[in-house]
């Protein structure tokens, strides 16, 4: 059950966590090396100790799949968990006048007045986003992000590679290969990102008519970014297990840095105290041929009945 292996790697970290500093400046519970199994026949791994919004994470992957990566989509679908990192260019630029919004993510965490002057620019800066398209188009762009090396990692050519396209080609034209593989970090571009890929490299796997995939994750908040991860990866299997024709087999998830942040000890414990609910269904709405077609209404979750959801600020 993907909250049993969850908790489980909670209290791992927990437990055998070092304390480390980071680039956020908030600190963590750090563990290095760590791997999770999910046999999606057994459901849709989304997590039912704590609500967990599919619609974001759907999204989301919507979004990398079209090979996107202007927050603009995102925030039109009212999806902001991308809005800090696109923020933080648009802060740090000369063209903007407004008040000091140095270390805003962990200043507007500590200082209720600072919150709220950040508040204000956040919404500014969101209507600009939606509202102004040359604006958008520079600010919104987070850089050479997933999309961008999924759909067109750039070759030594001047073209571009579609990874998506030739692994779901080598997935139905040689299953068996040991080859089929996509990379998000792409050394020549990293500097340009507004955050380097943390989900950076997956594997599909094809035996027995079924597709599995393993993710190797860099870096893993595991409060707020892993059950996102989970969800998405798997959404992900089945979408091309779909378009090949195969089952689904299993996720496996193998964490290279695994931290808890200092500031969701509370909420982790909170959640640790909760127990386990069956898991929903994914239900794939749809017949569509490929899946660089797919839109959020093809894709929904039945049965979901999970504990209420647990609020906790994110690190920028
Ligand atoms: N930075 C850090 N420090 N951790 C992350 O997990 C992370 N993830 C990113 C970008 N940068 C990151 C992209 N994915 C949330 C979840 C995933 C995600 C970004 C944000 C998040 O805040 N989830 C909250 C609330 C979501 C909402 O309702 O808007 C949650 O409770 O799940
Ligand atoms: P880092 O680049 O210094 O490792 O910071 C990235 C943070 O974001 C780190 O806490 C991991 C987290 N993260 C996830 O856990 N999952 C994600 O999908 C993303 C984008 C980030």
């Amino acid at each position: 059950h993907v909250d049993e292996a969850y908790l489980e790697l909670c209290k791992h970290i927990l437990d055998e966590g070092t304390a480390k500093g980071d680039r956020t400046g908030t600190g963590t519970w750090s563990t290095f090396g760590y791997q999770m199994r999910f046999n999606l026949q057994e459901g849709f791994p989304l997590l039912t100790t704590k609500r967990t919004a599919f619609r974001l994470i759907a999204t989301e992957l919507l979004w990398f799949l079209k090979g996107d990566t202007n927050v603009r989509t995102l925030i039109a679908q009212n999806n902001h968990i991308w809005d800090e990192w696109a923020f933080e260019k648009w802060v740090k630029s000369a063209d903007y006048r407004g008040p000091d919004m140095t270390n805003f993510g962990h200043r507007a965490a500590i200082d209720n007045q600072f919150n709220t002057i950040y508040k204000e620019q956040m919404a500014i800066f969101q209507e600009k986003i939606l509202q102004d398209d040359t604006f958008a188009q520079i600010y919104g762009n987070l850089g050479p992000v997933y999309g961008k090396q999924w759909r067109s990692w750039p070759d030594a050519t001047g073209g571009t590679i579609d990874q998506i396209k030739n692994v779901i080609d080598s997935i139905k034209n040689n299953p068996d290969s040991r080859r089929h593989l996509v990379t998000a970090w792409n050394p020549a571009e990293v500097e340009d990102m507004a955050l380097p890929p943390c989900h950076s490299l997956f594997q599909f796997y094809v035996a027995d008519g079924k597709l599995s995939c393993q993710l190797y994750q860099r870096s893993a908040d595991v409060f707020l970014g892993v059950p996102f991860n989970i969800a998405s990866y798997a959404l992900l299997t089945h979408l091309i297990a779909k378009e090949c024709h195969l089952e689904v087999g299993d996720f496996v998830h193998t964490l290279g840095d695994a931290h808890i942040y200092k500031n969701h000890l509370i909420q982790v414990q909170e959640q640790m105290s909760r127990d386990a609910r069956a898991l929903p269904q994914l239900l794939l709405n749809t017949d569509k041929e490929s899946i660089f077609d797919y839109e959020m209404a093809d894709l929904m979750i039945e049965g979901y009945d999970p504990h209420p959801s647990i609020k906790a600020p994110i690190a920028v």
